[in-house]
């Protein structure tokens, strides 16, 4: 065994030999701009100045790793492909620099002063930076930022969430247990009564929670003023009938600010109390702007991050974009609520534990390893006095630290969607290792043979069996619905199997 070890260690020892000549030779090709956007022995890059970044990245035809990454330091932060002649010593100091190489896995950290990015919590300015031209470099062949780490200071500057699920969980009186919930399907189509009438039947099913889908918005045959007002009658009633508060989770995505917020003030104007409403945004197509203004428009609301498009950065196949890890801190810093972050590959979308449990634990936690950094959403280090009066100097728009030493970011709650039912609820939970999320069941509630109540009863029950720890076969015996349900919707295989063959394919 030792000798095993020695040898495994000698083997490391020559790659890592091998990989540092290989830099060394990379370092002497950089022309003069690029070497302003490396420094291998930056010190201690978690010094609080700097947001670090971590690339998958495969250069382009014409660089080497390292002149490639050089390039891309450049165009996110200060560079373009030339030097110019107006550079100053402080813009200098603003560059992004490249401090760290993986040659065998094609990976590059990047450390970017984090001054660069708008004071006041602005996270479409990030966005703009690190994966904005750059994703149509000609340098890159790949490039996708996989992981991002945000310093204390830095985090003082951004909202956070502000209404969480903890919120939600004592409007509705549901704690241990996932907050159960439906799109309503289908997708678009139905008038607003009809709309309605099924929100009705799920939550005089059991269900607690009704969102619009993804394109809901003001549509001819379904006008949002009256969708609105038949909602409210609905959950009245099935509050009334069942003495259990509901929640409708409302598209407020819009065409422009002014109609979202009108949107908005129609919910709030057709008398649903505080707690039984959230706003739902399409975060990826209304755009970072629209989350952050209902966030700080809205902070007694639940807003609800939509991230439809995703997959055209976060699909594992794609080779450019980012990862759904860096989506989903991204908009916890946007003080997102709660935001869709895939079923692990169990449901419908593309997706793997690897990628979605571990976005999914990265907003929800204080302190939470990512898949390069580990990030803590909270205390500031008591004892370095310097951050504390940056900080407290600093005109972001809200004062941190005045009057208290622990200031942690609030949770943002995974939904997880796409593609479940009934009978993926413990695989999903058993995957994701807590029940601390919504779960919004489409098709695996309205699919239902019975139609969407007894889909609603179906998931309920499906829950209770987890809950009491028996299988929902066995349980299935004295409860009809979630009977039919595994009748209905059980597939030949195995939805963890599935999802680990995805993962591995
Ligand atoms: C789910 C859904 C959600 C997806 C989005 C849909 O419906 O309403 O938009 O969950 O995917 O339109 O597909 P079903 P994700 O339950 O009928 O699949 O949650 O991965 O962002
Ligand atoms: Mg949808
Ligand atoms: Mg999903």
């Amino acid at each position: 065994m030792v000798k095993k070890k020695i040898i495994r260690k000698k083997v490391k020892k020559d790659i890592s030999k091998k990989e540092n000549s290989e830099i060394s030779k990379m370092i002497k090709s950089l022309n003069e701009k690029q070497r302003g956007y490396v420094d291998l022995k930056l010190k201690n890059p978690k010094n609080g100045e700097y947001m670090l970044c971590v690339f998958h990245l495969i250069p382009g035809v014409k660089h080497n790793m390292l002149q490639a990454a050089c390039e891309m330091a450049a165009e996110s932060s200060t560079g373009t492909n030339f030097l110019v002649k107006t550079e100053t010593k402080f813009s200098k100091e603003m560059n992004a620099r490249v401090y760290k190489l993986d040659l065998k896995n094609n990976l590059v950290w990047v450390a970017y002063p984090w001054r660069l990015f708008d004071r006041g919590g602005n996270i479409q300015n990030i966005i703009t930076y690190v994966v904005g031209n750059v994703l149509g470099m000609k340098e890159a062949r790949a490039l996708k930022l996989l992981d991002i780490w945000f310093p204390p200071t830095m985090l003082e500057q951004y909202d956070g969430p502000s209404y969480t699920i903890d919120d939600m969980r004592k409007y509705l009186g549901v704690y241990d247990r996932p907050i159960l919930g439906t799109i309503i399907k289908p997708k678009m189509g139905l008038t607003s009564s009809e709309y309605a009438e099924v929100c009705y039947d799920f939550w005089t099913g059991g269900g607690d929670f009704v969102k619009n889908d993804e394109p809901q918005a003001n549509q001819d045959f379904c006008p949002y003023d009256k969708m609105v007002k038949y909602v409210k009658e609905a959950m009245d009633k099935a509050v009334r009938e069942t003495g259990k508060k509901k929640v409708h989770s409302f598209n407020v995505s819009a065409s422009d600010y002014d109609t979202m917020i009108e949107r908005c003030e129609m919910i709030r104007d057709a008398g649903f109390e505080k707690g039984s409403y959230a706003f739902l945004i399409d975060g990826i197509t209304a755009g970072w702007m629209a989350v952050q203004t209902l966030r700080r428009k809205y902070p007694e609301v639940f807003i609800h991050f939509h991230r439809a498009s995703h997959g055209a950065y976060t699909r594992p196949e794609n080779p450019i974009g980012f990862s759904v890890l860096v989506l989903s801190k991204f908009a916890r810093l946007a003080g997102a609520s709660g935001i869709h972050t895939g079923t692990a590959g169990v449901g419908k979308m593309q997706g793997s534990p690897k990628e979605d449990v571990t976005a999914a634990k990265n907003i929800l936690g204080v302190k939470e390893m990512g898949h390069f950094f580990e990030q803590s959403w909270g205390r500031i280090p008591e004892n370095d006095e310097d951050l504390i009066r940056i900080v407290k100097e600093d005109h972001a728009h809200h004062v941190t630290l005045e009057d208290d030493n622990w200031r942690s970011m609030k949770k943002c709650c995974p939904i997880i969607s796409g593609g479940l039912n009934p009978t993926l609820l413990k695989p999903f939970i058993e995957v994701m290792g807590n029940t601390d999320f919504i779960t919004t069941m489409g098709a695996g509630v309205h699919a239902h043979p019975k139609g969407t109540k007894k889909g609603a009863t179906a998931l309920v029950q499906s829950c209770e069996a987890y809950k009491k720890g028996i299988s929902i076969e066995e349980y299935a015996k004295t409860h009809k619905e979630l009977e039919e349900a595994i009748k209905f919707f059980t597939k030949k295989k195995n939805p963890i199997k599935e999802a680990e063959e995805n993962e591995k394919s």
